[in-house]
């Protein structure tokens, strides 16, 4: 698994020094695809940050019963809560996924090559919101000693179902349209739910205990930023920055009742 491992990440190396080395060495397209290959400009970029606050009444944390997979349930002390509300301590959601929706320049980014994992572990996603570029790789990890099954299920990109063995070897997928989100689930495991946000570039970012999102390198410009959770939906706001400007914004969400 460690040899398949090492193998993947060279591929993608090599694929992404290919593209970096074809660009510099054309001074203009050699097809007719007129996209522009974009970088950051450390000399101009600027810092989306913020909080996604929440206000309201948490709803009540709902016990998981894993008990028709003995493995699943052994995995835990005490039974796991369900995480499609997370309210932290401090009046913030966990697991929004924060992106920049509209209003970059013209042109296609590079694809991160190193894979990002989503692994089953605990009988969860790990972790449970993800975010990847278009054509990102992105591996799919089981360190569960139990068969899961694997079912994202999109609305634009290529539905894919299939199972995987206790602790087997990682399967390496790609998204190639962006799509926010991606609904992964387990046919076999009902709990189990993951959201995956495919972006055509790399300005996202998922909230955490804090509820704090930071999004680096933005070119000066005026942008959408959606802030999206899975109970609570989404929340678009307008933002402009200079050239190296570090601005905050924060999204409230307040509870459905
Ligand atoms: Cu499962």
């Amino acid at each position: 698994m460690q040899h398949k491992f090492i193998l993947h990440v060279t591929i993608a190396v090599l694929l992404f020094a290919g593209c970096g080395g074809a660009k510099h060495d054309h001074a203009g397209p050699a097809d007719s695809a007129p996209a522009a290959t974009l970088k950051i400009d450390e000399a101009t970029a600027g810092i989306i940050s913020g909080k996604v606050n929440f206000s309201g009444k948490a709803p009540a944390g709902r016990p998981i019963d894993m008990s028709a997979t003995p493995a699943c349930a052994s995995a835990h002390k005490t039974p796991l809560l369900a995480e499609d509300v997370v309210v932290n301590g401090n009046h913030t959601l966990k697991y929004a996924f924060v992106w920049v929706k509209t209003g970059l320049p013209e042109g296609t980014w590079p694809v991160s090559a190193a894979p990002a994992v989503l692994d089953q572990n605990g009988c969860v996603y790990l972790p449970r919101i993800l975010g990847v570029m278009v054509n990102q790789p992105v591996r799919f990890e089981n360190s569960d000693p139990t068969n899961h099954n694997i079912h994202p299920l999109p609305r634009v990109n290529h539905e894919w179902n299939e199972s995987q063995p206790p602790q087997g070897e990682g399967k390496v997928k790609q998204f190639d349209k962006p799509e926010v989100m991606v609904p992964v689930k387990c046919n076999i495991h009902p709990w189990m739910r993951a959201y995956i946000g495919v972006v055509s570039h790399p300005f996202f970012a998922v909230t955490g205990d804090d509820g704090s999102f930071t999004i680096k390198g933005l070119p000066p410009g005026k942008y959408t930023v959606e802030a999206w959770h899975e109970r609570y939906g989404t929340q678009d706001l307008e933002v402009t920055i200079t050239p190296k400007e570090n601005k905050t914004i924060d999204f409230a969400f307040k509870a459905s009742s």
